[in-house]
């Protein structure tokens, strides 16, 4: 028993050390990675180093919202200076690699104003400054830095079971998900906002046990549904895009994510129906965009 207790509270240190991210690794749910923030100056070589010893990497921002993320915690502590980032042109002079494997032309980030200057033809080391903006630097130069470390399975499906219950989500062991019924009705495209400000996205099913089992809630929550017109389905995570192919929210088409078995006689595009839904049968319809429906959205690790 003590030895469990003990394992729970290492892996909630590692995973779930939000207090703290200048002391400690912190869970990032988009990048699926553990970040750190050095305060302490270091340079260059020595950034690198540290991360290294600690089982990382000095971290690149992968994203505008990696980049964002970083940002916001530099300005949680009060840093108003640059962070080195783990991109150097040391080993190919004027060609900036990451030790991650970034590519900064993806990252859509931009140079500062004047930058990359190479003052005094020695910066062969990277930074973002407070701003977001990148900038050549001295790699002597003392800075605060990230750490990147990756993520285990068990980060994930924690971090996921915690924000499924500060949502409301229920917790499904058949497909490892969590999901919630919203019986009030909303439109396709509010429905998906909502969902995804809860940490969630629309429920896309991905085998025929998901089917089963959203059949299943759906049928628990019934007597929920607020809706204007009779309705016999929830608008779910897929849709008939502008190429006329119907594909989820993530951009599989149907046979990729896992599940693409229409109900009878569906999708009959009846008036204009773009929007995609489950029937009470656990099979696919497709559905007016417009109107409002109750919905399913699913957290998933
Ligand atoms: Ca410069
Ligand atoms: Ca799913
Ligand atoms: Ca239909």
């Amino acid at each position: 028993m003590f030895q469990l207790t003990f394992l729970c509270a290492i892996l909630h240190m590692v995973c779930y050390a939000v207090s703290n991210p200048a002391t400690n690794y912190v869970y990032s749910y988009e990048e699926d990675a553990l970040f750190r923030l050095h305060i302490i100056p270091a340079v260059w070589s020595d950034a690198a180093l540290r991360c290294q010893l600690e089982g990382g990497v000095l971290a690149s921002p992968t994203s505008r919202g990696m980049a964002q993320a970083m940002l916001s915690t530099m300005e949680i502590h009060k840093l108003a200076t640059s962070v080195f980032i783990g991109t150097t042109g040391i080993l190919s002079k004027g060609d900036f690699k990451s030790l991650d494997g970034t590519d900064l032309a993806k990252t859509s980030l931009e140079w500062a104003a004047r930058e990359p200057n190479n003052a005094n033809n020695a910066e062969d080391c990277l930074a973002m400054n407070e701003l977001g903006a990148l900038e050549d630097v001295s790699c002597s130069n003392l800075l605060p830095y990230f750490c990147r470390k990756e993520s285990t399975k068990k980060c994930r499906v924690t971090h996921v079971k915690s924000l499924c219950k500060n949502h409301g989500y229920k917790w499904e062991s058949d497909t490892g998900s969590c999901y919630k019924f919203h019986g009030a009705a909303k439109s396709w495209r509010v429905a998906l906002a909502t969902c995804h400000s809860e940490g969630g996205h629309l429920a896309i099913i991905n085998n025929e046990n998901e089917s089963k089992l959203l059949k299943k809630i759906y049928k628990e929550h019934v007597e929920n549904i607020v809706v204007a017109k009779e309705s016999r389905h929830a608008l779910i995570g897929f849709r008939r895009w502008d190429d006329g192919e119907w594909a989820t929210i993530h951009g599989e088409s149907l046979g990729e994510a896992g599940f693409g078995q229409w109900s009878p006689g569906e999708p009959n595009n009846s008036g204009e129906e773009k929007c995609g839904s489950i029937h009470d049968n656990g099979l696919l319809n497709d559905a007016p965009c417009d109107e409002p429906f109750a919905f399913i959205c699913e957290i998933a690790p």
